[in-house]
């Protein structure tokens, strides 16, 4: 069973790293691509440098890909690979909409990812932070409208983002002038309402993600759902407060209860004590924080709530792990050789 990670150098790849040194998945080999300009470079994994190769440009020798190079590699290879016999699990939104994708998050539609043709979808970030929290919600309440506003870390945009939060930020402290590249804007001691492209509706396309795939991972496209996505200058963690409408009236205290015992979720919040979900407490962590649970004043029954979770893990790497450890456990994943399996957790 080999493994191979395509963009092993960027953000989510560095976290791919990290949570395959802690997931039980069996593997016996794990194979790292980027673009030409990492070729030759060394990660760590398991005690061991691995070398960085190039992507080629066709088929790659491993069972399982799990990509993370951006919508246009994954749109021009991942047939390729495909065609070589790889599973691949990819991180970007190339395939998220297409009939045939399943788009997975083990914790509410795991089921799905059993059904591929080749290529599971892992969701937008902000996407998979607000379903982990709001699903056991709406499976017990039905949500009948939702209103998000979300304050994205500057890691939504990959390394290059945070290099920017940090480099301009140095620039703006000692007096010189923030210059945005990545950004439409400069980002330290600001905050921007847009990412990704605006579209016809005046909506971006991040904020469109959220509303399409929500619907698509929950099964339901009678959900009614609004997004406000906002870049702040936080590193990585990404919070978003969420307003639901819903068919059945809740308590706090029903979704509290229910909320503590969902997987993927830690509730975080007891106001008195200053608690609630914050991108500082919640960046490195698996769980997304719940917490500011109270009742809505304005759709009778309806809560209100804050969530922050690691987008790199959660929203990206650890949701890929995830996906590969689910299909393994149900037999629909090749698993190590036994002489030569990896050290499990
Ligand atoms: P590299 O580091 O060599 O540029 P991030 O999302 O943090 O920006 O990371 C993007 C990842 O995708 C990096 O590992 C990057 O490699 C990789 N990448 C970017 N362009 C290509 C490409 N054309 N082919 C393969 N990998 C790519
Ligand atoms: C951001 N959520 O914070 C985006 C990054 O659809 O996988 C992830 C884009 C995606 O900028």
């Amino acid at each position: 069973m080999k493994i191979a990670i395509v963009g092993a150098t960027g953000a989510v790849g560095h976290e791919l790293l990290q949570v395959l040194e802690r997931s039980s998945l069996r593997f016996d080999e794990l194979q790292l691509y980027a673009s030409p300009r990492s070729a030759g470079s060394t990660l760590p994994f398991r005690g061991q440098d691995l070398t960085v190769q190039v992507t080629p440009e066709g088929a790659i020798p491993a069972d399982l890909i799990l990509a993370s190079a951006g919508g246009s590699v994954s749109k021009a290879l991942a047939p390729a690979w495909v065609a070589g016999g790889a599973l691949v699990i990819d991180n970007s939104s190339a395939f998220r909409y297409d009939e045939g994708v399943p788009l997975v998050i083990p914790e509410v539609n795991g089921e799905a990812a059993l059904s591929h043709q080749g290529i599971i979808a892992n969701p937008n970030c902000t996407t998979a932070i607000l379903a982990v929290a709001v699903w056991p919600l709406h499976r017990a309440f039905g949500v009948r409208r939702m209103i998000v506003s979300t304050y994205q870390a500057t890691s939504g945009a990959g390394a290059k983002g945070m290099q920017e939060l940090e480099e301009q930020t140095r620039r703006v402290l000692n007096g010189e002038p923030a210059q945005a590249e990545v950004f439409a804007h400069p980002i330290p001691f600001n905050l921007i309402p847009h990412i990704d492209s605006f579209q016809d509706n005046g909506y971006t396309k991040e904020e469109m993600k959220v509303v399409w795939e929500t619907r698509k991972i929950f099964g339901d496209e009678r959900l009614q759902i609004s997004c406000t996505a906002v870049r702040i200058p936080t590193m990585r963690a990404h919070s978003e407060a969420i307003t639901l409408e819903l068919e059945r009236p809740a308590t706090p205290e029903q979704a509290r209860e229910l909320l503590g015992q969902a997987p993927g979720v830690k509730v975080v919040d007891d106001p008195q004590a200053k608690r609630y979900p914050m991108p500082l407490n919640a960046s490195g962590e698996y769980d997304v924080e719940v917490g500011r649970i109270r009742q809505s004043l304005v759709f009778e029954g309806g809560l209100d709530l804050f969530v922050s979770g690691d987008q790199l893990l959660k929203g990206a790497a650890l949701n890929a792990v995830q996906i590969a450890e689910y299909l393994q456990q149900h037999g629909a994943l090749k698993a190590a050789e036994p002489a030569r399996t990896t050290v499990p957790r």
